[in-house]
């Protein structure tokens, strides 16, 4: 019979070759086995098109209209926030949008944007392991770990961070289930008796109502949930999200003709 020589390459998220005939027979690329054609007429959104190539399915109204809002809200901070610094700092010195966005990009990480993974991670496992809010926090402490999704630079326990009060409301109207979000507000009311900036933040917020959107929707098993948790999908919605702003900063930088950056010798602290 016939040998099929081993693949270099396994893909299960899409196909461009025009052969995926489960739902079509006309010839045309597609998303987790959907043909773009039906993409639109079906009138799929962005958080479609996320439900298909990252959890290669598709999800519920609700679950896709969150996903939408996270990238909404998430797609800029303003010029003074480190992703968007490094792309202004990077598009005065004249380099192109690629490496102006990446430059950006690379400032995503523990502190910045790229807390909600870590988020999900111990407040799941703290909420499924039943620790209270203090026993959890005090047990970060005393490894020496920050708490994921917890403090800003800016926010305060008496100036709250609208974008978490927007992804909390909708939650709390179209979830089926908050139970990990209503866990994390715990968590940020033990942690605000310690300090007024120990606020719950974006990256809290999308990280704890993620893990409801998973655990809720009914769409995904336990293991799914798990491995998703374990890989870390969810910093990549604030990745996704804030390109949408840096690549506007550079645009805004090279409209305004922007000279080099130099930073004032004023504001370095020169010490031996
Ligand atoms: N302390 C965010 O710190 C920040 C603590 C804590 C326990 C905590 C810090 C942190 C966890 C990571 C996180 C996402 C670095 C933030 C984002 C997107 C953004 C950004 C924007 C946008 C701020 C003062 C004292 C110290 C610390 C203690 C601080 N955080 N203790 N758990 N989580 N959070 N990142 O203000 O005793 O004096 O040593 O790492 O969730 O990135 O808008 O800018 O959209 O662009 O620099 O919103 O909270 O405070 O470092 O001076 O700490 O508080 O141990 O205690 P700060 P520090 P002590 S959202």
């Amino acid at each position: 019979g016939k040998v099929r020589a081993p693949t270099h390459i396994i893909s299960t998220i899409s196909d461009d070759r025009g052969t995926c005939l489960f739902y079509s027979r006309r010839e045309e690329p597609c998303y987790a086995g959907v043909p773009m054609s039906s993409i639109l007429e079906q009138g799929f959104g962005v958080g479609d098109i996320i439900s298909l190539l990252w959890f290669k399915r598709s999800l519920p109204r609700y679950c896709t209209k969150f996903i939408e809002i996270c990238i909404m809200l998430c797609a800029d901070h303003g010029p003074c926030v480190s992703g968007a610094h490094n792309t202004i700092v990077t598009a005065r010195a004249g380099k192109d949008l690629v490496s102006s966005l990446v430059s950006g990009l690379l400032t995503i990480g523990p502190r910045f944007g790229g807390a909600i993974d870590d988020a999900a991670r111990y407040f799941k496992d703290a909420y499924d392991r039943g620790l209270t809010p203090y026993e959890f926090v005090e047990s970060m402490k005393k490894k020496g770990i920050r708490v994921p999704g917890i403090g800003h630079r800016i926010k305060r326990g008496d100036n709250r961070d609208k974008r978490v009060e927007l992804l909390q409301e909708f939650a709390r109207t179209n979830f089926p289930s908050v139970k990990y979000m209503e866990y994390a507000v715990q968590v940020e009311t033990y942690t605000l008796t310690k300090a007024n900036n120990l606020v719950m933040n974006v990256d809290g917020a999308i990280g704890s109502l993620f893990l409801d959107l998973l655990a809720g929707s009914g769409m995904f098993t336990k293991p799914e949930i798990d491995e998703i948790v374990e890989i870390g999908y969810l910093n990549g919605l604030f990745v996704l999200a804030r390109s949408i702003g840096l690549i506007g900063h550079t645009f805004d930088q090279k409209r305004l003709k922007q000279p080099l950056y130099r930073h004032p010798w004023e504001d370095v602290l020169y010490t031996k």
